[in-house]
């Protein structure tokens, strides 16, 4: 052992170790219970970040932990490799993306394992790699012969700068996720995945996930939007066919005074045809496509389109309006409009002069529509509503639709706001969708024997709007497996989200060439049992997750309804008070800091400087205190080891036998913070307090004379080690060969804490004033000086004896008596 700590040397020593040994590499051993843990792969950008650095670090805790308490733990790393920026870097700099993809997964490679993830290596998995994604193609197949893969046109979101189609996720205030170009909507041929089907499930089984954070399961159930309400039939009058409207509040019925449908309703242009409203109608109906969505919801513009319908109960006639805040996506496109009662239609009623019928009055006040500024949108009585008057709400809605539907005029719906999930990409670096058209057959899918559809590399990606896959003819013309006549493949490719959908059950068999899942490692890892990445997720790749999960389940791969036992957001990693990023210019290279003062550094300024679900604050100071706990540490060992380490007698009194306790305390608390709340800040501070008491003791006089004591420090010293290696496992490693140890702490037993050590021991400690005894007062033993003096100081009797005079001298007989001169 040196006598300087040098995290170079230390940590490409233990590198190399982990490698060689393949420390981490783990099978199937039915008799050990297992331990998933998982952290979002990254995208291969290039180089890992500060959050990549803490996300995995956080991961790297638990894996490391678990296997010290006995676990056999999965713990695998790969790449989401096909995507927009391997694209985008070909237009700007002419490389390949599979060449910039594989470049840039090698350098990440390097940067994680300098860092000294505990990865089992050997289960790497890339999406873009054929031996994957081919099983993507399969599931993909498989969906559409059950229905739940579909092609529709659709009116998508469209980002120009980006030349493709996003998913609803993907935008976020009418912006583009990745270029955070403005979304348009625009009329597409495309590939859906038919999530809805499994909406309420999914939305169900949110009540199931104990182990996720409340605020992700609230951001799904929400996404999920599940409405409860009613189909209500509107014959439209002179014609045969009628308005179907959805409506949550069937109560209000008696209310509605004129309907307001989608400009995208299909009856929209017909209704106004002929009639003097026509060209305002058709005006609506094309301005409203050059909106962005946002932008459109805001107002209350519509026209009325010259047609009525008769109210189902009343038979009373009302004007049928064309309005943009109606969406067609939503229910039916077409709403009855209770002014009275909705907000939005109030404002509508308002501005285009319409009448307003108040049929609900909550309990104390009389609505009076002329003296209303605002709907009411609450509870109450109903009046001015036939056979319904005097019912409560609540129950109105009930027997309305009950009424209704005997007269087959409406029904109960349920409507949720999720939508399909669209996957098709005008993009050419991702997973190719296996279908052909062929002009004989239409549509084919391509055989399963035939899988995978290879992306080809011979493309060109100029930039220049398209697919690029379109242009790749020696891919494009193909021939029909069914006839054999000429087709052309589908060129679309699918979402990236897509991958990341199913990746965490991959990992379980990754190597598997003849099926994508081998079922006994299924079985045997699978749930994840701790799944850890950022909050940005939480709608977008954990819903897609599940989604798949319960799918393939049902194409009977997967034995499970739900992938993610427990879920961990950490926070972000930000720097000057903003999250880092290139264009803020605040960003710490992970690379340099681990140049600098090693990857255990590194580590430990991750885990210490926040509670891991909050943001973390970088800081300098922040990284230099890590290094130099660290560094006091190894000199604290060190010296213990030129010393000669002392065998471990049981002390059975005095400071020897205190440090025990701390010991078996600290190991206490820093499995419960773990174990617990992950809190690896609060545990790392632990044995932090624990180095300090053994600093304290050693080198006392009595230390080299009393075995009880040096075998105390030595235990001490051992257990901090121990309890570190999580955290930074090359030099707690290093160490623990210092002490004089020929096994690694990858495997080592993680300590139990002694239940008497945690008793704590108390005694009477005499306090006197001006040499009287004053007062007795209880106190722990083994308290410092100070906490006696405190504890004094801080009693209510010793108060009143001062009373207000100040002390000039405190004279302590440590675990006796305390005198207070005044
Ligand atoms: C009549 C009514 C009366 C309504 C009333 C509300 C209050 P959620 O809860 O979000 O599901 N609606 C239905 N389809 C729509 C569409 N495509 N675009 C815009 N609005 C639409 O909202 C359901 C309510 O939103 C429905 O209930 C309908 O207005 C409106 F006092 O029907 B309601
Ligand atoms: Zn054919």
């Amino acid at each position: 052992m040196r006598e300087r700590y040098n995290p170079k040397e230390v940590e490409a020593r233990w590198l190399d170790h982990w490698e060689a040994a393949a420390t981490f590499r783990v099978q199937e051993d039915a008799a050990r219970p297992t331990y998933y843990v998982l952290e979002m792969f990254p995208y291969p950008s290039g180089r890992i970040h500060m959050g990549h650095v803490r996300n995995y670090t956080i991961g790297d805790a638990v894996a490391r932990y678990k296997r010290m308490r006995g676990f056999n733990v999965l713990h695998p790393m790969g790449w989401d490799a096909f995507g927009l920026p391997a694209e985008n870097a070909a237009i700007d700099s002419g490389v390949h993306p599979a060449r910039w993809t594989a470049d840039n997964i090698a350098a990440m490679r390097q940067q994680l394992r300098r860092l000294g993830f505990s990865y089992d290596w050997s289960r790497e998995i890339s999406t873009c790699d054929p031996a994957y994604y081919r099983w993507e193609q399969l599931f993909f197949l498989r969906m559409l012969d059950r229905g739940l893969a579909y092609r529709r046109k659709g009116s998508v979101n469209w980002c120009a700068t980006c030349q493709t189609v996003l998913a609803n996720e993907q935008v976020s205030d009418q912006r583009c996720w990745r270029c955070e170009g403005i979304v348009i909507e625009r009329d597409l041929e495309q590939w859906f995945l038919r999530i809805t089907a499994y909406a309420e499930e999914l939305l169900q089984d949110t009540h199931r996930l104990s182990g996720w954070p409340e605020k992700v399961l609230v951001m799904q159930r929400n996404w999920i939007g599940k409405s409860v309400g009613a189909e209500i039939r509107f014959p439209l009058v002179g014609r045969g066919d009628e308005l179907v409207v959805f409506t949550t509040r069937p109560d209000t019925i008696f209310g509605a005074t004129f309907m307001s449908i989608a400009p995208e309703h299909p009856l929209a242009r017909e209704l106004a045809r002929g009639r003097a409203q026509e060209a305002l109608v058709a005006a609506i109906i094309d301005g409203v496509r050059a909106r962005t969505l946002a932008d459109r919801t805001k107002g209350t513009e519509g026209v009325f389109t010259g047609a009525h319908c008769r109210n189902p109960l009343t038979g009373t006639e009302i004007p049928v309006y064309v309005a943009d805040f109606v969406l067609m996506e939503y229910g039916t496109g077409a709403v009855m409009a209770v002014p009275a009662h909705d907000a939005r239609d109030f404002a509508f009623a308002r501005q285009h002069g319409l009448p307003i019928r108040v049929v609900v009055q909550p309990a104390g006040i009389t609505l009076e529509p002329g003296a209303m500024d605002t709907a009411y949108e609450g509870p109450g009585r109903l009046v001015d509503s036939d056979a319904f008057t005097g019912l409560d709400s609540e129950e109105a809605k009930v027997r309305i639709v009950e009424t209704l539907e005997v007269r087959g005029l409406g029904r109960p719906r349920i409507q949720y706001r999720l939508r399909d999930w669209g996957i098709s990409r005008q993009r050419y670096w991702g997973a190719p969708i296996p279908v052909v058209y062929c002009q004989a057959c239409g549509l084919v899918p391509v055989p399963e024997t035939d899988l995978p559809v290879v992306l080809p590399t011979e493309v060109v990606c100029s930039g220049t709007g398209g697919s690029p896959l379109a242009a790749a003819t020696a891919f494009v013309e193909t021939t029909c497996p069914r006839c054999g006549g000429r087709a052309r493949r589908e060129t679309d490719t699918m979402d990236t989200f897509v991958e990341s959908s199913w990746y965490f059950a991959r990992y379980t068999a990754p190597a598997e060439d003849d099926r994508p899942f081998d079922p006994t490692a299924l079985a045997y890892w699978l749930p994840v049992d701790q799944y850890i990445g950022g909050i940005e997720h939480a709608v977008l790749h954990l819903l897609y997750a599940r989604f798949f999960t319960k799918v393939l389940r049902d194409l009977g791969w997967l034995a499970l309804d739900e992938p993610f036992e427990r879920l961990f957001t950490q926070g972000m990693v930000i720097k000057d008070g903003a999250k880092m990023s290139k264009s803020k210019g605040n960003v710490v290279d992970p690379g340099q800091l681990v140049e600098q003062y090693g990857a255990d550094t590194a580590r430990l300024f991750s885990l210490f400087a926040a509670p891991p679900e909050r943001d973390l604050e970088w800081s300098d100071q922040g990284v230099e205190g890590m290094s130099r706990f660290l560094h006091r540490l190894w000199r604290l060992v060190y010296e213990q080891r030129a010393a000669g380490l002392a065998a471990g007698a049981v002390p059975t009194a005095g400071a020897a036998r205190e440090l025990v306790r701390r010991t078996h305390r600290t190991i206490d608390r820093v499995s419960t913070d773990i174990e617990k709340r992950m809190h690896f800040n609060t545990a790392i501070a632990a044995v932090m307090e624990l180095v300090n008491a053994i600093q304290d003791v050693t080198g006392l006089p009595a230390e080299g004379s009393d075995p009880g004591l040096a075998g105390a420090v030595r235990g001490a010293l051992e257990t901090t080690v121990i309890l570190l290696a999580p955290f930074v496992p090359h030099v707690a490693n290093e160490l623990w060969r210092g002490l004089g140890h020929e096994n690694t702490l990858d495997h080592h037993p993680w300590p139990t804490a002694d239940p008497s050590a945690l008793v704590v021991d108390r005694i009477e400690l005499v306090v006197q004033v001006n040499g009287r005894v004053r007062a007795k007062i209880d106190v722990e033993a083994g308290s410092s000086e100070e906490a006696l003096v405190e504890a004094v100081l801080g009693n209510d009797r010793v108060q009143s004896v001062l009373g207000g005079r100040p002390v000039k001298r405190t004279i302590v007989v440590p675990g006796r008596v305390v005198n207070l001169v005044i």
